[in-house]
């Protein structure tokens, strides 16, 4: 059963509320001893997966699909940098961004193509699937993050898999001929987008199915690998403060759908 569109609305209110507290709590030290401000406590309602409540499988997966391609909103490829500026803004530096597999921290208008800049890298490759950059799952904030010029031309469009040499410019990242292994922090956070990305491109839209495969040189076809690894980051790297922080801010500023692996990584072995 859906829910009813008061009970999304009341949903969304309560989280509108819940996500004005850190705003206030600056003018209100006397808040009251809850964690209401914490950013490890994310701000979602057990009423956005209602849906998928004692589900398991490919039935949960296909609830899943429903609830995070409802009622979503589309960036264009443009609003993907403020909402990255936004997502993966450094909290000890509001003017900066942290960037992914380096976990450097740069202005935030370093933006851009060139040498010291950083861009939109995709995480799932956006050959894989060939989807390009038009509004769907190239314009995806839950799979973009800010990242190295340099660093994203050495990931290239490689699947994801142990071993390799030593990336240069990002110590803890190693590549060989097929495949990319990122550094230990953000192991998790890559399977996490992952596995959210194969669940919410499932072949509508216009647009690919996209899903999980344990290859390499999965080339244009809509796969990444290596799923048995992936499985393994997602438990080696559990979810952090940063990631619920960025499922918050795209759900609530953005996208209006949410990762559930970050809410419920449980669930990863439900369907995998
Ligand atoms: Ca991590
Ligand atoms: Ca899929």
């Amino acid at each position: 059963m859906r829910p009813t569109k008061a009970g999304r609305a009341l949903a969304v209110s309560t989280l509108s509320v819940a996500l004005a507290v850190p705003l206030l709590g600056a003018a209100a030290p006397a808040a009251p001893a809850t964690d209401a401000t914490s950013v490890d406590a994310p701000y979602f309602d057990d009423a956005y997966y209602a849906d998928a409540e004692g589900l398991t499988g490919e039935p949960l997966k296909q609830a899943l699909h429903e609830i995070i391609s409802t009622d979503v909103t589309t960036l264009s490829y443009s609003e993907v940098w403020d909402a990255l500026k936004d997502a993966d803004q450094d909290p000890a530096d509001p003017g900066s961004v942290i960037l992914l597999y380096t976990g450097e921290s740069r202005s935030a208008d370093a933006n851009g193509g060139n040498v010291g800049d950083w861009n939109r890298e995709h995480v799932w490759a956006k050959s894989h699937g060939d989807f390009g950059t038009s509004r769907g799952p190239g314009t995806d904030v839950h799979h973009l993050r800010p990242t190295d010029v340099q660093v994203n031309s050495s990931r290239g469009n490689l699947d994801f898999d142990e071993g390799g040499s030593e990336v240069s410019g990002a110590p803890g990242n190693y590549r060989d001929s097929d495949s990319f292994e990122p550094a230990d922090e953000f192991k998790g956070d890559i399977a996490r987008m992952l596995f959210y990305m194969a669940v919410r491109w499932e072949g509508d839209e216009g647009f690919a199915d996209l899903e999980l495969n344990d290859a390499t040189n999965n080339g244009s076809a809509p796969y990444h690998g290596r799923l048995s690894v992936l499985l393994e980051w997602h438990e080696q790297d559990p979810v952090s403060a940063a990631e619920q922080r960025r499922n918050d801010v795209i759900f609530e500023n953005y996208q209006h759908n949410r990762n559930p692996f970050i809410d419920h990584p449980e669930w990863v072995a439900e369907i995998w």
